[in-house]
């Protein structure tokens, strides 16, 4: 006569899907880097609701941007821990079907963002059927949970208002520091040229790329596209290369010979961390 009925609530209920506008962004954040922060401490801080490999799905509605975070990388751990610290909570937020990827530099050769957005794009793709791609310096995070990381009708510039430009555009032509590209969108420009070496003139690149093929640029406002960089001095073996600049005359030319369909690398490891899988690539790099 005391016998207990479970009632099953919410099991057998259908999944809708996640509303355009996610509903519980915040929009402007706090942001500050004056405290060191530990990747033990920002996993037990951020880390209980992802997957291994730092991915992550919303429970309670079906994700309608299945979106790979790319992060190019060597020796930035610090500030991999502050991106990771602030850039979760936000994808969280914004209903993402997501996964972080930090893409690893092997060995001490001239460093090229370029060439590693491009082993990213593929990387990610191995592992789930990513739509979009956002690629994300990891000393810059999002000061509003508005700015979307998601893909749009045409490929996308994030990073409009940085701090150290006084929160507006250095130029008008500028798509460095955050971008994202739909799958299609990055096909469609065969990726990054890999012929970047050293600092500069990559972004830069990619931008006529995309003109080139026809598409354009799109930006959120000026407020949304805030942004907070970590402050940091010049890195070994990533100096500005003065051969970079001159190449962008050529682009027109190079940009269907230079990029997916020319791109050469050897994957040395895959760690799977709570917050981000970490891929180290050998790029052949020159020394
Ligand atoms: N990156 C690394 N490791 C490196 C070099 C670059 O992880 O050794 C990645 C990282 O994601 C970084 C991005 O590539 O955010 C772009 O490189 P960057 O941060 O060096 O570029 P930025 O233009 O700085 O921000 C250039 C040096 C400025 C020195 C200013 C001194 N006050
Ligand atoms: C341009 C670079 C870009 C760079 C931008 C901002 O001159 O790659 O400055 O640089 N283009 C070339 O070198 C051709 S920054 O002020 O962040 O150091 O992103």
């Amino acid at each position: 006569s005391h016998e207990i009925t479970v009632v099953p609530v919410i099991s057998n209920r259908t999944l809708e899907p996640c509303p355009e506008t996610p509903p519980n962004l915040v929009g402007p954040l706090l942001v500050e880097f004056n405290t060191k922060r530990t990747l033990e401490e920002v996993t037990q801080q951020v880390g209980s609701s992802l997957q291994p490999g730092g991915r992550y799905k919303p429970t309670d509605c079906i994700s309608q941007h299945k979106v790979a975070i790319i992060i190019p990388f060597r020796n930035r751990h610090e500030h991999l821990n502050h991106l990771l610290y602030y850039i979760h909570p936000i994808l969280i937020r914004q209903q993402l079907d997501y996964g972080v990827y930090v893409i690893n530099q092997e060995g001490e050769g001239v460093f090229n963002r370029a060439k590693l957005m491009n082993v990213g794009f593929l990387e990610a793709q191995k592992e789930y059927d990513y739509e979009c791609f956002v690629f994300s310096d990891v000393d810059l995070v999002p000061l509003d949970d508005r700015n979307l990381y998601r893909c749009f009708d045409n490929p996308r510039h994030l990073a409009v208002a940085m701090d150290k430009f006084n929160f507006h555009l250095p130029y008008t032509t500028y798509f460095g520091g955050v971008s994202s590209l739909s799958k299609q969108q990055f096909l469609k420009i065969n990726g990054c040229p890999n012929t970047y070496w050293g600092w500069g003139g990559e972004d830069d690149d990619i931008y006529r790329r995309v003109v080139y093929r026809g598409m354009s640029i799109s930006r959120p406002d000026g407020v949304t596209g805030k942004y907070k960089m970590v402050r940091h001095q010049r890195d070994k073996h990533n100096e500005p290369n003065p051969k970079n600049p001159d190449k962008l005359a050529k682009t027109k030319q190079t940009m269907d010979k230079d990029g997916l369909n020319s791109l050469s690398y050897t994957v040395k490891e895959i760690l799977k961390r709570q917050l981000f899988t970490f891929i180290t690539v050998d790029i052949q790099a020159p020394a």
